[in-house]
């Protein structure tokens, strides 16, 4: 028997208050006809959402089950973007390593623990289907008594308060791209051009975009100087690069069998600007940004509002004052804006930042300032670039953790990998001569067994428990193609440290060897985050340190749908010698 109507709030309110640690959601895919930017296309929904509902606990929380269940006509998985998965790791929601891909009518059941405060996100670990739609924000909220950077940005204490409060109600904008092709014709078309094509049709905010068409010559020169001087051919009228021997390398390829509009061909279409409706009486606000964004490195900003950046990938920073953030795939910053300025509608912008000049909108507004026409002041331009010298970037070497923490002094080993192209344009590895392999998704988990008949042509880094590990990403750059697009490369589980970056050859046998020789490639404060972005600007490293403490089979991997589908990712078995018992990993 049901129970009656009245006793429903009732009962809910008893099981909050008897069980205040545990949480639990149900998410149901579907796929279905939607169009976000004005265009209809099939596409996947998260209980009939688009993005995902957000999934908002307390930290220490027991997720006693998030049950996935696959209405969508393929296989698919939920990963978990940041959450580290302590003690859990067949929650990690990567099929092929984790746990078997569920299919369809199936039901997953992922359970973890919130052991972090932050930002976090959840998205497909299965082909691209991030492209298709399947994303959505995660939050962990601190407790009240935690130790807070905000007396960092104002020594008030009603600001400090302020700003807990907006933290705890923080506006979770999500951030990303969007195409009119389903990820399956848009990497059938990678393949069969053999380009690296990474044009989007807009850029979405919280779901709401439109397709805006400008003139090649006006968006050409709307280009960021440092990229004119490598694009040197007219971009497209979508803002794409063109197909140039010195971006593509000289491969085979096949420019008939593009897709009409997929990187050229742009025709209008209006969607809707997200609104993020704010109340000046709070004095301040948290914006916490996520890129769930497939392709594109974007840029964001709010006319007229300077945001303190307190929070990256979840951990705090201490803050920085910015006007305008640069914002990778899977990269996450959170923003304290101060709520001073007179009630009216403020335009939020994102643009794409070097691989596309394109843009997309969103209203940030006053509440009582609904009917004061006002056209806001904007910091960046359609392309990304300042508008006035007097605009800060924020300087992304400089994000020390708070309160302060450091890697160990040394670390028990070391790997010098080498990214790039292998065999044609579209293709890249993180070794030069391994794919992470194509049908992983197929595959026996690994974390069933390590030694798995699969897994023996992956590219693999095994680690030992309680050790610590350095990673080099080094930036291979044959001719003809000077360059490489800057690589977000996300780690799986816990958090590492951003050691050090420099132009160049990291010529070393190890970190000590080369903060000797080369002490300013290397930083003071280390970085504590989960995405490591290559140089966009030619040959180059970048340096990572982590502690292995969580053992289990993680992925390590560019966060550009393509590029991770065409193989640039690694399995990290981490802590082999402490292996996990296999946790419940069947769908049923
Ligand atoms: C779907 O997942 C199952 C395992 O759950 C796997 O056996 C099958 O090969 C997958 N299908 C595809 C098309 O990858
Ligand atoms: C969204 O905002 C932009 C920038 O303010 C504006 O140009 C565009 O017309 C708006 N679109 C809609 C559908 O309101
Ligand atoms: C301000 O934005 C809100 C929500 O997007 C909209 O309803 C309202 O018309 C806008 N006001 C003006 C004056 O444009
Ligand atoms: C953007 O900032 C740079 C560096 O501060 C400055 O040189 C440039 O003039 C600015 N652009 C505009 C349009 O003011
Ligand atoms: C790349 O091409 C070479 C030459 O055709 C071939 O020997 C090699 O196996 C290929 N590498 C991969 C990982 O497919
Ligand atoms: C792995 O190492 C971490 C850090 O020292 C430790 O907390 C954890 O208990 C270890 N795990 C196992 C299974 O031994
Ligand atoms: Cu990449």
């Amino acid at each position: 028997m049901a129970p009656s109507k009245m006793l429903l709030p009732a009962i809910l309110e008893l099981v909050a208050l008897t069980q205040a640690a545990q949480v639990n959601f149900a998410l149901d895919l579907t796929w279905e006809k939607g169009a976000p930017n004005g265009v209809k296309r099939d596409m996947i929904f998260v209980n009939d959402a688009f993005p995902g509902p957000s999934l908002i606990m307390d930290q220490g929380d027991v997720v006693t089950k998030i049950d996935v269940t696959n209405h969508l006509p393929f296989n698919t998985s939920l990963h978990f973007h940041g959450i580290e998965q302590k003690g859990t790791p067949w929650a990690d929601g990567v099929s092929g390593l984790s746990q078997w891909a569920i299919q369809p009518g199936q039901t997953y059941r992922y359970q973890w623990t919130a052991t972090q405060k932050g930002t976090y996100w959840y998205h497909s670990h299965d082909k691209d289907r991030i492209m298709d739609g399947l994303y959505g924000a995660i939050q962990v909220l601190p407790p009240a008594d935690n130790d807070s950077p905000f007396a960092m940005i104002s020594d008030d204490p009603d600001d400090i308060e302020a700003m807990k409060l907006a933290e705890q109600n923080a506006n979770l904008v999500v951030l990303s791209d969007w195409d009119h092709l389903t990820s399956d014709a848009y990497m059938q078309a990678v393949m069969e051009t053999g380009y690296d094509i990474f044009c989007s049709d807009s850029v979405l905010i919280n779901g709401g975009g439109s397709v805006y068409c400008k003139d090649p010559e006006e968006l050409t020169a709307l280009q960021p100087p440092q990229v004119r001087a490598v694009v040197t051919e007219p971009l497209t009228d979508k803002g794409c690069d063109p197909f140039m021997a010195t971006l593509q390398g000289d491969w085979d390829h096949h420019p008939e069998k593009l897709p009409g509009g997929l990187n050229s061909g742009c025709i209008p279409s209006q969607g809707t600007n997200s609104t993020i409706q704010v109340n000046a009486d709070k004095k301040w606000a948290s914006f916490n940004f996520i890129s769930a964004a497939s392709l594109k490195s974007l840029t964001v900003s709010i006319d007229e509002h300077p945001m303190y950046i307190y929070e990256v990938d979840g951990h705090y920073i201490e803050p920085q004052l910015a006007h305008q953030v640069p914002i990778y795939n899977g990269e996450r910053y959170s923003a304290m804006v101060r709520l001073d300025q007179q009630p009216a509608n403020y335009t939020m912008r994102v643009a794409g930042n070097g691989n596309q000049v394109i843009s997309g909108f969103a209203v940030l507004g006053y509440e009582g300032g609904e009917q004061t026409t006002y056209e806001s002041v904007p910091y960046i331009d359609y392309g990304g670039m300042n508008t006035t010298a007097s605009v800060i970037p924020l300087n992304t070497n400089n994000l020390p953790p708070y309160p302060p923490i450091l890697p160990a002094d040394d670390a028990n080993d070391f790997h010098l990998l080498s990214l790039g192209r292998l065999n044609s344009s579209w293709k890249w590895t993180l070794d030069g001569t391994t794919f992470l392999p194509a049908n992983l998704a197929a595959m026996e988990p690994a974390i069933l067994d390590p030694n798995a008949a699969g897994l023996e042509s992956a590219l693999k880094i095994e680690t030992m428990n309680n050790t610590w590990v350095d990673i080099v990403f080094q930036l291979v750059i044959p001719e003809p193609t000077k360059l490489q697009p800057p690589h977000p490369i996300h780690k799986h589980s816990n958090k590492a440290f951003q050691m050090g970056a420099d132009r160049g050859k990291f010529t070393w046998n190890s970190l000590a060897e080369a903060s000797k020789e080369s002490p300013q490639s290397f930083l003071e404060k280390p970085i504590y985050r989960d995405t490591f972005v290559t140089s966009p600007a030619g040959e180059a490293w970048i340096a990572i340190r982590y502690h292995v403490e969580n053992p289990g089979a993680f992925l390590l991997h560019c966060h550009m749908e393509t590029h991770l589908s065409s193989g640039m990712g690694l399995v990290l078995l981490d802590g082999i010698d402490a292996w996990p018992e296999a946790g419940p990993i069947e769908a049923y």
